[in-house]
């Protein structure tokens, strides 16, 4: 008799700001679910946690924090999920993550002093992020800020700012460059996937499916760990 020694498939969609994330994600989550796949759909920030009401209260700028700190609270705001997410993980259920570490480091390290020097260096940004559940699947839902910023609701929060934005893209292009080489080099098990944002919904949603359907019975390797 052979025992499987699959467990569920962990996926992440990263992007700016209105690439797209949030409508992919539950679309994602909608068809797995007709596909009779167990399934937990997870949102980075998770503003409902004490640290949650924290970072949402930043974010709408009704308070200030040390930029440190802030960053602190992302990281903290996912180690508070990471054994939930493992758990899942190990018992069969797939999870499905709206912005992730990747997001963490990208905004924090585009932030730059009054002279242009960035705020934080990248090293600093991506230390606390280590050691996190690695995603099997890094779907990024490419946009340029000139597409994004013509989208519903833009402008609202602290960092939509099409400046901030174009530095965001960068930093993620460089994470996705890294995580890719490693994948190639096999030192990671992720797979850095890009996928163009800016056409209309339904091709982006067919795309992220096509990419994700292969794992949908589930991942031999064990659960691995970022950055470490
Ligand atoms: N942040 C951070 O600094 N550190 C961290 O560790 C984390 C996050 C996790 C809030 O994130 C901020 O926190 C974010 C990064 C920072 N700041 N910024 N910028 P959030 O995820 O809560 O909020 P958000 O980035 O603003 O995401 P969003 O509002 O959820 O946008 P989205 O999910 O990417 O897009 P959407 O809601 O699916 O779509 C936006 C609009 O576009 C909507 O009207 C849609 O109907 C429309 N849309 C969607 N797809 C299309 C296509 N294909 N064509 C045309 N229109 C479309």
């Amino acid at each position: 008799m052979s025992i499987s020694l699959k467990r569920a498939p962990f996926v992440v969609i990263e992007g700016l700001d209105r690439s797209g994330k949030t409508t992919q994600t539950t679309r994602l989550y909608d068809r797995l679910k007709e596909a009779g796949v167990a399934v937990e759909l997870i949102k980075f920030p998770d503003r409902t946690t004490a640290i949650g009401k924290m970072i949402d209260s930043y974010l709408r700028s009704t308070s200030e924090l040390d930029d440190r700190a802030i960053h602190l609270l992302f990281s903290a705001n996912r180690w508070e999920l990471a054994s939930t997410i493992e758990k899942h993980l190990n018992a069969g259920t797939a999870v499905i993550c709206d912005r992730y570490a990747f997001s963490g480091i990208a905004f924090s390290a585009s932030k730059i002093t009054p002279t242009g020097e960035p705020a934080l260096s990248f090293e600093w940004c991506l230390n606390p992020e280590k050691g996190l559940p690695a995603p099997d699947l890094v779907l990024f839902l490419d946009i340029t800020p000139e597409i994004a910023r013509k989208r519903g609701g833009y402008g609202q929060e602290r960092y939509e700012k099409e400046e901030m934005q174009f530095r965001v893209r960068k930093l993620f292009q460089r994470i996705g460059g890294d995580v890719i080489a490693e994948k190639r080099d096999g030192k990671v098990n992720t797979t850095w996937e890009i996928v163009d944002a800016g056409r209309e919904r339904d091709i982006v949603g067919a795309e992220l499916w096509s990419l994700v359907q292969p794992l949908v019975n589930g991942v031999e390797s064990q659960l691995a760990r970022l950055w470490i």
